[in-house]
């Protein structure tokens, strides 16, 4: 079959496509990680791109990430078996007493699609559950508010990670339609990201320095 097409499925949102077409490259003994790094990701990427240029809206953004599921589902666990590993751990929440996840969810998937491992700790992740995600291996903590009277929380969360000694070890990114780069910068967070595209870079970024 021509790869390309699970490519285009992605980008126009053709999840029958993908999952079609993913099956078949399959059976026909394409592997997992070609299907991924070469194919699913840099599809992802495009996308993200159309939507920083504003060619492409949330709507698009979220069918394209749903039609990448629908391949990430079946070769996830080739990649286990074979001992793909992904870039890197981040856990992404929406902060303590907020509960809006649309968008953590786009950025999640904007990840995922990155290539990272995602451990969601949900809505309303009280800052415990942040310290809790570092000591079980994520490299970066992505948190999400929406609401101007939760943002604190996420200043709370940085607190809850000096004070259990951990905050050398990991990344801290923050973002939501009321967060800026200077209230990252007046918490101490590492980086601020304005949307779901750039969140992934941003935490590529993160993890290489
Ligand atoms: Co709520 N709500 N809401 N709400 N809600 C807002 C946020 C609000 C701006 C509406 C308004 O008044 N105009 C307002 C907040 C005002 C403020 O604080 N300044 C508000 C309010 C007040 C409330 C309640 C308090 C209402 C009430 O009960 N009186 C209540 C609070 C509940 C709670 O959380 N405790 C409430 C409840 C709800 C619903 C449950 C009904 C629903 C949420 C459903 C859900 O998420 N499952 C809801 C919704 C849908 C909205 C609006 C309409 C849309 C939010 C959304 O999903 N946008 C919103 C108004 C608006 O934004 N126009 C509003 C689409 C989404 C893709 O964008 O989440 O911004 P966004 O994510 C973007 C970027 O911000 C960024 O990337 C995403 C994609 O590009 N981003 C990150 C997000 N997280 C990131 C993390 C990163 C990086 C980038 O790094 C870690």
């Amino acid at each position: 079959m021509d790869l390309k097409e699970i490519y285009e499925g992605v980008i126009n949102g053709n999840r029958e496509a993908v999952s079609e077409g993913v099956k078949t490259a399959l059976s026909e003994g394409v592997s997992a990680s070609t299907l991924l790094f070469d194919y699913l990701i840099p599809a992802m990427s495009e996308v993200g791109e159309r939507f920083e240029r504003n060619e492409f809206f949330v709507p698009e953004m979220l069918i394209a990430a749903r039609a990448m599921q629908a391949g990430m589902v079946q070769i996830k666990p080739l990649l286990v078996e074979s001992g793909v590993k992904p870039i890197g751990k981040v856990a992404i929440g929406t902060v303590k007493g907020d509960l809006h996840d649309i968008g953590k969810n786009l950025v999640g998937m904007m990840l995922e699609g990155a290539g990272f491992e995602l451990d969601d700790l949900g809505v309303d992740a009280a800052p415990e559950k942040f310290v809790q995600a570092v000591r079980d291996g994520s490299a970066v903590i992505a948190m999400s508010a929406l609401l101007t009277t939760t943002m604190p929380s996420m200043k709370t969360t940085i607190d809850a990670l000096v004070e259990a000694g951990l905050r050398d070890d990991v990344k801290v990114m923050i973002g939501g339609a009321p967060v800026t780069q200077a209230y990252a910068d007046q918490i101490g967070a590492d980086g601020y990201a304005p949307d779901a595209s750039s969140a992934a870079r941003k935490a590529k970024e993160l993890l290489a320095a």
